[in-house]
Order: C-alpha cells, then structure tokens, then sequence
C-alpha cells in the first residue's frame, strides 16, 4: 500500500482475509481496527468485489470482543495524478441495469445487478461500537453517504472535498445518505448537498456539522489513532448503549428491537434473570421476593 499518512509501524495485517479492494489493520497495542479502501487509481470508487470485502472485514469487526473502535477510511495517493479519496462511490464503469456487476464470471458474480452499498450501511449503523470515518480526500456519491452513516467524520483539512454527485449520474441514495443527512445539518443545506452538487472543503463541511474537525493531512492518522484510543478506554456497555439510543430514533422499530436486544443482555446478566433461568431448568417455581421494584 502506498501512502504517506498510513505508518505502517503502528499496525499489524489482521490475518485470514486475502482482499483485494480493501485493507485491513489492527493498530499495534491497541483495539482499533482500520478498514481502508484500496483502489485509489479509482478515486477508492467501490464494484461489487468491494462492497463484499468491507462487510466481511466490518463483520469480522463487529466480533471481536477486544475492539472497541473502527476507522473507515481511503489509501491513497493516486499512482497514476498523486489525488486523494476516501471513495468517489460506486464504480460507474461496471453499472448495469439493475445495480453493479462482478466483472466477467468472477467469484461472486450474480445474475442480476446489485446495490449491496447500502448493506454495508447497515453494518456501520448496528456496529455495536463506533465507526470513525477518517477522509483524506474525496468523499463523493455513496462514498459521501458512507461517512454520513459513520459516527463521527475526522477529514484532512488538506485534501478532503465533499461533494454529491447522485443525481449528475441518475443514481439516488434516499435512504441515509439523504435524509439522515438532514438530521445532521438541517433540511436546507442537505437540499443544497444533493440539488446543486457544490463542493465542500473539510472546514465547510465541519462548520455544516457533518464532519466532527478538520485536521492537517499528516496528521489524520494520529489523531484518528488517538480517537480511537480514547473511546477504547471507556465502558463498552455504555458505549453500545449510547450508539443505539443515538440511533433509536431515525430507525424506527428496527432501531427499537437493536436497542431492545441490548437491553434484554443486560437482563440476562442480573441474578434475577438467572433465577428465572435456573428455576425453569430445575423445574420449580422462580422466587423473585429478593429483587425489588426499583424506582
Ligand atoms: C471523485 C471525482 C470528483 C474526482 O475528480 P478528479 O479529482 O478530477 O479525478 P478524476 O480524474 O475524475 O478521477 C480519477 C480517475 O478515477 C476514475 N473515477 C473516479 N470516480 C469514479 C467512479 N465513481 N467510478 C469509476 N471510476 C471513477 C476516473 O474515471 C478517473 O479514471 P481515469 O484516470 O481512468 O480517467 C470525480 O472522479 C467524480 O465525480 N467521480 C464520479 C463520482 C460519482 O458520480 N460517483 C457515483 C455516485 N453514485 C453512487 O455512488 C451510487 C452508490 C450506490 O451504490 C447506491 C447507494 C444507495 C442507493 C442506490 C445506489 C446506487 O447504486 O445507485
């Protein structure tokens, strides 16, 4: 991987995956994980093969119990005009009909098109710990809508451009990368985003409220590092917690039965639930008269 913000001494390959559209790292010491797209020659634009690789690693992500943090982010620079993207979305030279195609009859290829994007959407949204998307350069169409979905964005102050190109290339994400967008910076500047396709520098973007600071281009590695150690270091119940009530609202029932399911654990780790359990498994009556009615 070429890049001169990725040091290559603070990270270990996370073994057992052989991709080819993305990286992925585990910093030395520490319970953050870097997932990266690594096609930069493209402006990190993702096809079918990319989208499949990042919700593997996300959901190899997701299982580790020692992780705390993932950053999502771009390799780069560009071989062949030295630009920077953390992805430009998806790769328009392979859309058919009805989504993205594998090219040719490679592993993974499917009859029909698909628009799995938005699975990897929804791997970042139920994470049950937090996604930092770390943009070095530019952000663009579903790679636009992808740093909208991550907890927080942290952009190279540098090199890091905003820009929503759906509806130049007929292409619309009306899920979040539009309207939960509008939660984030208001209905009018979401509008302008997506109806007049300008183009924000990290600073804009930040005074919009979509990106949490703009830092210095050499230093996007380290601060995105010291995110990560920093929430690392907190109380992981709280943390799932506290994503899933953020989360609650704009995701309706499903966000409910997310939030639910955590709750429930939470029950199952008190005494009380664990005579309920034993009480059935030896077949006698549950006796709750030492666990009161808190209020
Ligand atoms: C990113 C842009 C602004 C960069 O401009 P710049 O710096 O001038 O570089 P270029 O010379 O334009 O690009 C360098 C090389 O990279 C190639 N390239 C760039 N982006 C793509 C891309 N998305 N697909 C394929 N190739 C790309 C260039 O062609 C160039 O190659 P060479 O060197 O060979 O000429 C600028 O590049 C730009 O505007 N790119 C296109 C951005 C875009 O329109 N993206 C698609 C937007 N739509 C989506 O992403 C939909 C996503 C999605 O999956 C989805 C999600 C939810 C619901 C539905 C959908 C759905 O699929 O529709």
């Amino acid at each position: 991987m070429v890049s001169d913000i990725f040091d290559p001494d603070r990270w270990d390959p996370v073994e057992g995956f052989d991709f080819e559209d993305v990286t992925y790292h585990r910093a030395r010491e520490q319970g953050t994980v870097r997932i990266a797209f690594d096609r930069p020659d493209v402006r990190n634009a993702f096809r079918p093969r990319t989208v499949d690789e990042l919700h593997t690693a996300l959901d190899h992500a997701k299982r580790q119990t020692d992780v705390g943090c993932v950053l999502l982010t771009g390799n780069g620079p560009s071989s062949t005009d030295g630009g920077w993207a953390f992805s430009s979305g998806g790769d328009q030279r392979i859309r058919g009909g009805d989504g993205y195609q594998y090219e040719g009859d490679e592993e993974g290829a499917s009859e029909t098109g698909r628009l799995h994007i938005l699975e990897v959407q929804r791997a970042i949204r139920f994470m049950p710990k937090p996604v930092v998307a770390v943009v070095p350069g530019w952000a663009v169409g579903g790679g636009h809508s992808l740093h909208v979905v991550c907890d927080l964005t942290l952009a190279s102050a540098d090199h890091a451009k905003f820009l929503q190109t759906d509806p130049d290339v007929a292409s619309f994400d009306a899920g979040f990368g539009s309207a939960y967008l509008a939660q984030q910076v208001g209905q009018k500047k979401a509008r302008e985003v997506f109806f007049l396709g300008k183009t924000y520098s990290a600073e804009e973007a930040a005074d919009m409220g979509m990106v949490n600071e703009a830092v210095p281009h050499e230093e996007l590695e380290e601060t995105a590092l010291e995110w990560g150690e920093e929430m690392n270091s907190k109380s992981p119940t709280a943390m799932r917690m506290l994503k899933y009530a953020f989360n609650l609202d704009s995701d309706g029932l499903v966000g409910q039965q997310v939030f639910a399911g955590e709750a429930t654990r939470l029950g199952y780790m008190t005494d009380e639930a664990a005579e309920g359990r034993d009480a059935f498994v030896e077949g006698r009556e549950p006796e709750f008269d030492d666990y009161p009615w808190h209020y």
